[in-house]
């Protein structure tokens, strides 16, 4: 065909997936049940698309979880410990872990807020067979309803990349047994194309991992038995890897033409190119000019229009937002509107219609640096200061911000919004929770106080509901991992703070308390990654507009007398360019945002910061180029490891590493804790070690919370003695 995408949301319009699993996983609702939820929505999903008009239709992309964790599946990598029960079970205690098995990890999927997980291939990992059984289910599937289709995997060099253990591309021939197995099948079953996506190209290579690609793609396309491959690279330029997949015996590439170059190679001559003009990334309708500037520049076989990557990262349909203004909903395009624009694309192509303006450049100019704010004095001088107005004791404890949710909040604030509640009724039930957070803490002993943030959906949703310059969504949901969305706000203008945001809760709770309360914002750069944004203003002005939004914020905490601000930044490395060459002008930004949000306060002021993920080590220097008195950081893993010694001689100023994980049900030890909290001592001076759990509390309980918190209390009283 002319048309296709890369692949499609598949937690369905009102979350039906969503609902279905949460279901199956309480056990209210059978696997049956959970199939033909699943079932539902991929017909669903392959109707829209054909009604559309789009040519060439997908499958394979639909997952009840993640699709390299069905890749993994599909190449019999499936780690022996989790091979037990219903292939059902076993799939699931890979991602979610069993009361008595941790779960495979998880992580960011290139520069996106989606997560995998992480496939476990180690030299020793046994492979069992192939199971071709999901692509080839669904490709039935679409055929009985009339469809032939596409069945879409990740690639073997992308897997393998992404895959946990030691030099994982060593493994490269056995995976590649797999994948021909599979390949064979989907042949056998009469398959015409199937999809490899490669990610992993986009990013730097090193020479042996170019070679890597060579070597895969020569194999894959010797294969005898084989369905035509159409590589799939996407979220930036190939690069060098172009040459290496343009010279293989594959039949198509897909590339990235909205963060990507047009690719020029002779060898496209004799192939596929399915050119990615339509942003699978963004929201913002495609300029029609620039991608048939593109698609016309192309120099290949035959061009098929289509998508720069899946379009998961966004949500269905901007016609269900009819709460948008017009004139902001006429410039969106989700998922659905999206499809529509590359079988449009691909008709005017078809056509021969050219553009009709010179294309526009595809990033916007870099404008002058706004000049940062400095005003903080050292941090000796501010620790001193500090020191003098909180009295602290030596190791104080504290947490990280948020304290458990419970479904009652949640179903308040959909009552308020559907007027079943009047606000002053949610204000009385916010107040009431905030109470009983402060009451839990003043009562357990801890020594920096939190308000809980009952009142907050999504730490980055509730700014952009209180900022001008943001839309927010009513069905905009977009996967984050397995059964949990986000509604990624819209930044389409000039933002700013119209009034205070936070300033009543935190002074609320401060009154209820003698113990100094943290007021808790989220940092200029998360409210910015995990929004959707204008890309008519660099990502750098667009970061500092939030943070002068942010700084006002700060300024009217101090002025109500709050003597600690945190300002959390877990999304700090999330935009962080996947090629070496754009990471420090990035980080510079970033930091610099951080900065302009947070140097306005006084020295006395204590500013603390919390990052998520463990590779912390990674941007070490950024995140000492934040210069704030205290940083949290996730690190409250088995192992002990606090941070890695290079990361730890970056802190020269606060560090909280966590010594609770969160993500567990599991209540540490004391014993665990103090270990935890000993490791941290060897390595750093005690009296700039905090002591907290290594993320926010809301997805855990009140009595695992509170179990948990006595014994870092304790931990931290008996590690005071010790000194
Ligand atoms: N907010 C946003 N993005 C995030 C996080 C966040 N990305 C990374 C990290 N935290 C982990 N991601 C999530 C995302 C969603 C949820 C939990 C962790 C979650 N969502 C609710 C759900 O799906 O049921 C909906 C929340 C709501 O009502 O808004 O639990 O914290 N932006
Ligand atoms: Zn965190």
């Amino acid at each position: 065909g002319t048309s296709t995408v890369l692949g499609y949301p598949r937690i369905g319009p009102r979350r039906e997936l969503k609902r279905a699993l949460e279901s199956y996983w309480e056990g209210a609702a059978s696997a049956d049940d959970l199939r033909a939820a699943g079932a539902g929505l991929r017909e669903q999903t392959w109707r829209r698309l054909a009604g559309l008009g789009l040519a060439a239709l997908p499958s394979n992309t639909f997952s009840y979880y993640d699709q390299v964790l069905d890749t993994a599946v599909a190449l019999g990598a499936v780690p022996a410990r989790y091979r037990a029960g219903t292939p059902e079970q076993t799939y699931f205690a890979m991602a979610r872990g069993t009361a008595g098995l941790a779960p495979l990890r998880m992580t960011k999927w290139f520069d996106t807020n989606y997560h995998y997980i992480v496939p476990e291939i180690g030299p020793d990992t046994e492979f069992g067979p192939a199971d071709p059984g999901k692509a080839l289910a669904e490709v039935r599937e679409a055929r009985a309803l009339g469809y032939e289709t596409r069945p879409v995997l990740v690639g073997p060099i992308t897997f393998l990349l992404l895959a946990q253990g030691t030099a994982p591309l060593d493994r490269l021939d056995d995976v590649l047994g797999g994948y021909a197995a599979l390949l064979a099948a989907l042949a056998d079953e009469g398959v015409d194309w199937v999809q490899l996506d490669e990610p992993a190209l986009v990013a730097d290579r090193t020479p042996a991992e170019l070679a890597a690609v060579r070597a895969a793609y020569d194999r894959l396309g010797a294969l005898p038995r084989r369905p035509a491959l159409l590589v799939a690279s996407y979220f930036g330029d190939l690069g060098e890897a172009l040459p290496a997949l343009a010279e293989s015996p594959i039949e198509g590439i897909a590339v990235d033409l909205v963060r990507g170059e047009v690719p020029r190679h002779p060898a496209l001559a004799g192939k596929v190119v399915v050119a990615g003009v339509v942003s699978g990334r963004e929201v913002w309708r495609t300029d029609r000019d620039r991608a048939l500037a593109s698609l016309h520049a192309i120099q290949a076989g035959q061009v098929v229009v289509g998508t720069a990557g899946s379009l998961l990262h966004v949500p269905y349909d901007v016609e269900a937002e009819t709460g948008l203004e017009p004139a902001l909903r006429d410039r969106l395009a989700f998922a659905e509107q999206k499809v529509a624009e590359v079988v449009e694309l691909a008709e005017l192509f078809a056509s021969g219609v050219r553009p009709q303006r010179a294309a526009v450049p595809s990033r916007p100019r870099e404008s002058a640096p706004v000049a940062e704010r400095e005003g903080r004095s050292p941090y000796p001088v501010r620790a001193a200061a500090q020191a003098g107005r909180l009295s602290l004791p030596v190791l104080p404890v504290t947490t990280i911000g948020s304290f458990p949710q419970t479904g009652e909040l949640r179903a308040a604030r959909a009552q308020v919004a559907a007027g079943t509640l009047t606000e002053a009724d949610y204000e009385a039930l916010v107040r009431g929770e905030i109470e009983h957070a402060i009451g839990v803490q003043e009562r357990l002993g801890l020594d920096v106080l939190v308000h809980g943030e009952p009142e907050r959906n999504d730490m980055v949703q509730y700014f952009a509901e209180h900022l001008d310059g943001f839309a927010v969504t009513r069905h905009g949901w977009v996967q984050s991992y397995g059964s949990r969305c986000t509604r990624p706000p819209i930044l389409h203008g000039d933002v700013s703070r119209p009034g205070p945001i936070t300033v009543r809760w935190a002074t609320y709770a401060q009154s209820l308390t003698a113990k100094p309360v943290k007021g808790m914002l989220t940092g200029p750069v998360t409210i910015t990654a995990w929004s959707f944004r204008r890309d008519d203003l660099p990502l750098r002005e667009v970061m500092y507009q939030v943070a002068d939004a942010i700084r006002a914020e700060v300024a009217d905490l101090e002025a109500a007398g709050i003597g600690i601000v945190q300002v959390d930044e877990p999304a700090l490395r999330e935009l962080l360019p996947l090629r070496r060459a754009d990471q420090d002008a990035y980080l510079a930004g970033a930091v610099g945002a951080y900065r302009r949000a947070t140097s306005g306060a006084g020295d006395s002021t204590q500013i603390h910061t919390h990052l998520c993920y463990s590779d912390a080590d990674q941007i070490a220097a950024a995140i000492d180029g934040l210069d704030a008195d205290v940083t949290s950081v996730e690190s409250a893993r088995s192992d002990g490891r606090i941070l890695a010694e290079s990361a730890v001689g970056a802190f020269t100023r606060g560090l909280g590493p966590g010594v609770y994980d969160i993500h567990s049900p599991r209540v540490p030890s004391v014993t665990e804790v103090e270990k935890l909290l000993g490791a941290a001592l060897a390595v750093l001076p005690a009296g700039r070690v905090w002591v907290n759990p290594d993320c926010g509390l809301k997805t855990r309980t009140y009595p695992q919370v509170e179990a948990a918190l006595a014994n870092l209390v304790t931990a931290a009283a008996s590690a005071r003695q010790a000194l």
